[in-house]
């Protein structure tokens, strides 16, 4: 068990990524698929316009909106079993928090491209990202429901600046798209079953088809200024009072409760 733990945390730091194959038990997976197929149909159907345009994600899949309480603890319950909570506290050793999940779809229409991004460029300048990939954490735990393409990568990338290919791609300078092929991109195809642990700040992007439903979980290290990422926290969609009485291990939502009171 240590061993693993150890490589797990080795293999994170060396490449920022690392897939754990049929981690998950079959019964969790259907139970979990059921929950979410509730989420995603519900959420469809709110938001049509947009799903049938733009979208490929949702998000606060935890919230009140889409989900009733007893369908919300089974995924609180998802997000801090066991399986989970050995992966982060090898990632994350000191106060690991909650911060959002978000379902990965195909676009609607299929002529939408998928981008290479750092989940960071979306909030910080350029100056500033080069910092935050050396300073902070937020993990990404990718759970596919059904088997899928899966996720390209740039292996190193969460703790190095991005070549002249890579920013060029990423930030469509000098004529280029941010669908184009990275010589330095490794496609990771992935299982239902399977968990992708992946840094938020390296350089990736999501693989299109096979009607792909992935369940992201994002957790960040809450010390020092990780702190920060309590501000992208929405309240609705941490656990209540009664909820976290019947979560079984809730130090995940409390770490993040205790930020954001
Ligand atoms: O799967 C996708 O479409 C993109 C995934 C992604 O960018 C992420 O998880 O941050």
């Amino acid at each position: 068990m240590q061993k693993n733990n150890e490589q797990w945390k080795n293999d994170y730091e060396d490449q920022g990524y690392f897939v754990l194959r049929n981690y998950f038990k079959p019964k969790q997976m259907d139970a979990l698929r059921k929950v979410i197929s509730t989420f995603h149909e519900n959420w469809k159907s709110d938001n049509k316009q947009f799903y049938q345009e733009e979208a490929f994600n949702s998000s606060l899949i935890t919230g009140s909106q889409y989900l009733n309480s007893l369908d919300r603890i089974k995924l609180f319950n998802f997000i801090s079993s066991n399986e989970i909570m050995q992966v982060v506290d090898s990632l994350i050793p000191n106060q690991p928090a909650f911060m959002n999940t978000q379902l990965f779809f195909d676009p609607y229409n299929a002529e939408q491209t998928n981008f290479w991004h750092r989940d960071c460029q979306y909030d910080y300048g350029i100056e500033d990202q080069k910092k935050i990939i050396q300073d902070t954490q937020v993990v990404h735990f990718r759970v596919p429901l059904f088997d899928e393409p899966g996720m390209e990568l740039v292996p190193g990338s969460h703790k190095r600046w991005d070549n002249q290919e890579e920013y060029e791609v990423r930030q469509e300078e000098n004529n280029r798209v941010s669908s184009e092929a990275l010589s330095t991109g490794k496609e990771i195809q992935l299982n239902a079953g399977d968990l992708l642990v992946f840094s938020a700040d390296m350089i990736h992007r999501g693989l299109y088809g096979l009607d792909r439903l992935a369940f992201d979980i994002l957790i960040f290290d809450s010390t020092g200024s990780g702190s920060i990422y309590a501000d992208y926290v929405d309240s609705d969609c941490l656990p209540d009072k009664s909820q976290l009485e019947v979560i079984a291990n809730p130090r995940l939502f409390l770490n993040t409760l205790a930020l954001t009171i």
